[in-house]
């Protein structure tokens, strides 16, 4: 297995998903239930990354703010479930990361097509800070960008294709990231756009409820 240390914790594990076009089906799936949606940013601007999720609960931003919610706001059900490929991977690369034990509770699903970027962030939610992140990229290559813990270190630039899978465990859970604006392409499975699948576990409180309003 070809394994890259990125950070302390952190690995990247090249073309480790087997069957990239089996996941990006269950995406399909998982769509049909939790339509992707246009989050908006704290300007009230949309987002140009469009997202779901499956799992217990998921990424939503409402009025109040973003949070993890058990109900999907848009459609008024829970979210899919996930499905069993999904938990399998996640499992078994964060498994190949030196993580045993790794079930994931959620995975959030971001769709980024020409010019989509995520700006430099810290992830601060309810979820376990000794349970790795695992981030699985399909379809159009993006350039992650994988920073410090404080804002002052410069960024390295991270190349990620369809079927890499990233390990984010131990301090690095809590380092600066982005993604550098999607470049347009064309791939032979997802067309002109990105899939960026990411799993957590360890939900610590009870997921908020935020009301029935997107937006
Ligand atoms: C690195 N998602 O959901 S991959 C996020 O491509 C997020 O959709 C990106 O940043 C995406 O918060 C990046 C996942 C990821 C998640 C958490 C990290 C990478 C991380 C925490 C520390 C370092
Ligand atoms: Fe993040």
């Amino acid at each position: 297995m070809d394994k890259e240390v990125i950070g302390p914790g952190a690995c990247v594990l090249r073309g480790f998903v087997d069957d990239p076009a089996e996941m990006v089906r269950a995406i399909a799936d998982i769509a049909a239930s939790a339509p992707f949606r246009h989050l908006s940013t704290p300007s009230g601007a949309p987002m140009r990354i469009a997202m779901t999720n499956c799992g217990r609960v998921g990424w939503v931003n409402v009025r109040s703010g973003y949070g993890y919610a058990e109900v999907d706001p848009l459609t008024g059900h829970s979210w899919p479930s996930m499905p069993a490929i999904f938990t399998r991977l996640a499992t078994h690369a964060a498994a190949e990361a030196g993580f045993a034990d790794y079930t994931p509770d959620v995975c959030l699903i971001n769709r980024y097509t020409v010019g989509s970027s995520l700006h430099m962030h810290k992830d601060r939610n309810g979820f376990l800070k000794d349970m790795p992140v695992v981030s699985v990229s399909l379809g159009l290559p993006a350039t992650f960008r994988f920073g410090g813990q404080g804002n002052g270190e410069p960024p390295r630039s991270i190349p990620l294709v369809n079927g890499d899978v990233v390990v984010w465990g131990g301090p690095s859970r809590m380092n600066y990231h982005g993604v550098l604006p999607l470049e347009a392409g064309v791939h032979p499975l997802t067309g002109n756009t990105r899939f960026n699948l990411t799993f957590r576990a360890g939900v610590v409180k009870p997921a908020p409820r935020l009301g029935s309003k997107t937006g």
